[in-house]
């Protein structure tokens, strides 16, 4: 079976996603493509042998040659798009964010849970990624005993000059609120935001440092730092009652030179998950053959959690004090069987 896909928005993840469907997955075919800019549609879609150009995300959606969406445009459409894409009864990757606000990713639960079938996946990639399952396994084993912590560090090199606190939270967190519903496989149920005091304070936005605790009592501490000079750099360490599991730095070298031994940090998160997002991409195509879910993949219920928990974040900072994450009743659809 070849997945004919239609791409929305081909900035840097959506060409992104379309070079990986086309070259680096098996079972699927660009077969539209849309992007506000004209110019940049037409170089993706030359690039990856696009059938079609389409006139508007609507018409893409709409379109008869198109089996499934991705859907990369900017964060507010994306909630939009995908009700759209489920209206239509076509399978939906979303890139994350789900929605600009945990309301409205209720808006696609709520239209998913009325169709009575999941067709909506979230990009959030790191389920993917081969060190985190790894350490997901590791635990899973029972050797190390129950989770305690997890400590999660997530630094970019540096981030545009539009960039604020409160987007470290609601943007670049959520990777981090998710992968540890994913790890520790239960909800966030409250979280505390601090920041540091910095020399160069009114310039670059300071790191965001927060606190969660989970329903069955662990703790996991994130520390997003988006203007962190040296490279892109992500860590993850579990401490269990008899050890600790750690993310290792996948496919890096190392060099000896000049009496110095070094690794590089890439500039961006792209090379790091790399195999993340190739695995995702298949994952979701296998899914559409086969007409049900991934296991591993980020439903809309869980985007929805991802948003939920940013919300009590961004309170957490601004009021200082801890707040606790009000979820919804979790609808049958997403409950595990
Ligand atoms: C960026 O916004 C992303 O979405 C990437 O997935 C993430 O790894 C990166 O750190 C973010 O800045």
């Amino acid at each position: 079976m070849t997945v004919r896909v239609g791409v929305i928005g081909v900035g840097v993840m959506g060409a992104d996603h379309a070079r990986i469907f086309a070259r680096e997955v098996r079972g699927a075919e660009i077969a539209a493509i849309y992007d506000a800019d004209a110019k940049r549609a037409a170089a993706v879609a030359s690039e990856t042998g696009a059938r079609d150009l389409a006139a508007s995300p609507e018409s893409l959606i709409a379109d008869r040659n198109v089996d499934a969406v991705v859907i990369a445009s900017p964060d507010s459409t994306h909630a939009p798009f995908a009700l759209a894409a489920l209206a239509a009864r076509k399978p939906v990757l979303c890139e994350k964010p789900l929605a600009a606000s945990s309301r409205e990713a209720l808006e696609v639960v709520a239209a998913e849970s009325r169709l009575g079938k999941r067709l909506a996946q979230v990009g959030f990639m790191r389920r993917y990624d081969p060190p985190y399952v790894a350490m997901k396994a590791k635990w899973k084993t029972g050797a190390l005993g129950r989770p305690l912590m997890f400590h999660c560090v997530h630094r970019n090199a540096s981030a545009p000059a539009f960039f604020t606190a409160d987007m470290a939270i609601a943007n670049s967190a959520p990777h981090e609120f998710d992968v540890a519903r994913y790890m520790l496989d239960c909800d966030l149920t409250e979280i505390a935001a601090f920041q540091p005091a910095s020399a160069s304070a009114g310039q670059l936005v300071k790191p965001v440092f927060l606190i969660l605790r989970s329903a069955e009592g662990a703790l996991v501490d994130v520390e997003v730092n988006v203007n962190a000079a040296y490279g892109y750099d992500v860590r993850g360490e579990l401490v269990c009652e008899r050890g600790t599991v750690a993310l290792g730095a996948p496919a890096a070298i190392e060099v000896n030179l000049s009496h110095t031994r070094s690794t590089a940090y890439p500039e961006d998160w792209r090379p790091r998950f790399a195999e993340a997002y190739r695995l995702q991409d298949q994952a979701w195509l296998n899914a559409i053959e086969r007409d049900s879910p991934d296991e591993r993949a980020a439903s809309a219920w869980d985007g929805y959690a991802a948003a939920i928990v940013a919300e009590a974040g961004l309170r957490a900072l601004h009021e200082g004090r801890a707040v606790a994450v009000a979820m919804a009743e979790k609808p049958g659809l997403y409950q595990k069987r």
